[in-house]
């Protein structure tokens, strides 16, 4: 299988990583923010933190289990022009956007009694600053810490090419851009590796209220335009570029937009929280079954809980196909768990609830609710441990055996086959995250089938789910009869044409990372 190199994830990043192709190729809109920021605060802007969003291609739900993930940035980005303010008011920022139906918001951050950071998320809404705000944080709690050290007060102008909502992380890539902004003009990136980079901005963007793995910072800040990215997070983060079989027949990502906007901030509750605390859960039932070694007050992972099973020491790397087995095995074994307290058959849910959970667990109730409730607001009567376990153990398998068919296929050897294989997994994937992860809905449901009807060789939703976006491998010369024929079987398509529809519906190739451009 022939090799790929790891990007270098630890090297420390300079005042600027520009670049340079990506400025150019977006010329007009660069300038166009330039002007517009100076216009707006009477003096140009010091950088422009370009950080983009992303389409995962397979591996939903399984970050926050610290199994590896397949993304790829996208071309649509958020690009935020930045100046910091020497007067009065330090640490004040004005956050304003492009957009107009983003309003202006001025902010500042304050000390609480215990000396912490505040800067007033509200958690209850979807709001655009929250993420700007998000991203300030991280970079007051690592660097403003004593009464000394004073941060700048920020002027920054946002423009977004990302849809909201739509499962392409423009939330990541605001929070990037935002603590990349806020390191610069701190003059706090020496010494910042893209690991740090990516590691600050998981822990900003929980801020906001979601408990996410680290797929989508990693996607943003450390993409190489060209390929996608196969990012492992255990034992530590690492990063892969991997090339994607699609030169012969030359074939594309295409996006579509379900338009039903996956609010995780608001139903955090029922669906991306719960699901993290039911994964969570899961691996400690399965591992006191299975007799994995761990601590009582340990919130051990799925993926910990194969390692340890497998007899992996600490710190030490599982191979690619080892790690494949072994889901394999373990993806077996929990058949025989009974981890379903009720089938359904007799009309009743299935799954668990919280006391046969808490039983399971091993833990009294006081210490299960201090491990596993006491940091997140969910929701639920039953908890699905099955369920959620079979997705997360075959879905990490599907991404490692994306991974090899990608790297298999060597230049020249491409064909409809391959594309057919990457196809078929993607479609797996879909039926995982729709029957076991329930993290579909039936306008995903509808477009992923119109897709496969279309043409498409796969077809799967992409990011958290429960609205947003799908991704279809598609070949190149057929996209316009796929769009042509999934717009005529989607209601909500039905009108868009011209860049409407493009808004909606568009091919992707894997772009590059985040960047940042000093100016002055
Ligand atoms: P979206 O909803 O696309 O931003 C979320 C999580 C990811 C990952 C996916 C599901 C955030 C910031 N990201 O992505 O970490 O868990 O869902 O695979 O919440
Ligand atoms: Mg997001």
């Amino acid at each position: 299988m022939a090799a790929s190199q790891p990007i270098p994830v630890y090297t420390q990043l300079k005042d600027v990583f520009q670049d340079t192709a990506t400025a150019l190729a977006q010329g007009p809109r660069w300038n166009n923010l330039i002007e517009e920021f100076t216009q707006r605060y009477g003096r140009k802007p010091e950088y422009i933190a370009r950080a983009p969003g992303r389409v995962n291609l397979i591996g939903e739900h399984i970050d926050y289990a610290l199994f590896g993930v397949f993304p790829a940035a996208v071309e649509r980005d958020i690009l935020m022009a930045v100046a910091g303010r020497e007067e009065h008011d330090p640490g004040r920022i004005t956050a304003d956007n492009l957009d107009g139906k983003y309003s202006r918001q001025t902010f500042a951050p304050i000390k609480n009694h215990v000396q912490e950071w505040e800067l007033d998320i509200d958690k209850t809404q979807l709001r655009w600053e929250s993420y700007v705000k998000a991203g300030y944080y991280g970079v007051l709690g690592k660097f403003f810490n004593s009464n000394e050290d004073v941060p700048k007060g920020v002027d920054l102008l946002v423009t977004g090419s990302v849809p909201a909502g739509s499962g392409l992380s423009s939330s990541a890539a605001m929070v990037v851009a935002s603590t990349l902004s806020f390191l610069a003009i701190n003059q706090r990136l020496d010494g910042i590796s893209k690991g740090d980079l990516v590691n600050i901005t998981v822990s900003n963007e929980r801020r906001v209220g979601v408990n996410s793995g680290g797929m989508d910072q990693s996607a943003s800040v450390i993409s190489a335009a060209g390929a996608a990215l196969y990012v492992s997070f255990f034992p530590l983060l690492s990063a892969e570029p991997i090339p994607l079989p699609i030169t012969a027949p030359r074939s594309v990502f295409v996006c579509a937009n379900s338009l039903v906007v996956s609010d995780k901030v608001v139903h955090a509750k029922t669906r991306y929280n719960l699901r993290v605390v039911e994964t969570l859960a899961a691996a400690r039932v399965l591992g006191r079954r299975l007799g994995v070694k761990m601590a009582n007050d340990e919130k051990i992972t799925m993926r910990e809980v194969l390692d340890r099973w497998l007899g992996v020491k600490p710190g030490e790397e599982l191979e690619v196909a080892a790690l494949k087995s072994g889901l394999e095995r373990i993806s077996k074994e929990i058949d025989g768990l009974k981890l379903v307290e009720s089938d359904g058959s007799d009309g009743t849910e299935t799954g668990l609830t919280l006391e046969e959970l808490i039983e399971l667990s091993g833990l009294s109730a006081s210490d299960f609710k201090q491990i596993y409730l006491s940091w997140v607001d969910i929701e639920a009567t039953h908890f699905q441990l099955y369920k959620r376990s079979k997705h997360v153990f075959s879905e990490a398998w599907r991404v490692l055996e994306f991974r090899d068919i990608c790297l298999r296929t060597a230049e020249g050897n491409q064909s409809h086959d391959t594309l057919r294989q990457l196809g078929k997994l993607m479609d797996e994937s879909q039926t995982s995250c729709a029957e076991l992860y329930e993290c579909s809905c039936p306008e995903l449901d509808e477009l992923t089938h119109l897709a496969k009807e279309a043409g498409a060789y796969g077809s799967r939703l992409t990011g958290a789910g429960w609205g947003g976006c799908t991704v279809s491998l598609v070949e190149e010369s057929r996209v316009e009869e796929f769009i042509t024929k999934v717009k005529a079987g989607y209601p909500a398509y039905h009108g868009l044409h011209g860049g409407a529809l493009h808004e909606v519906i568009f091919a992707t190739k894997p772009s590059s990372g985040a960047c940042l451009f000093k100016l002055t």
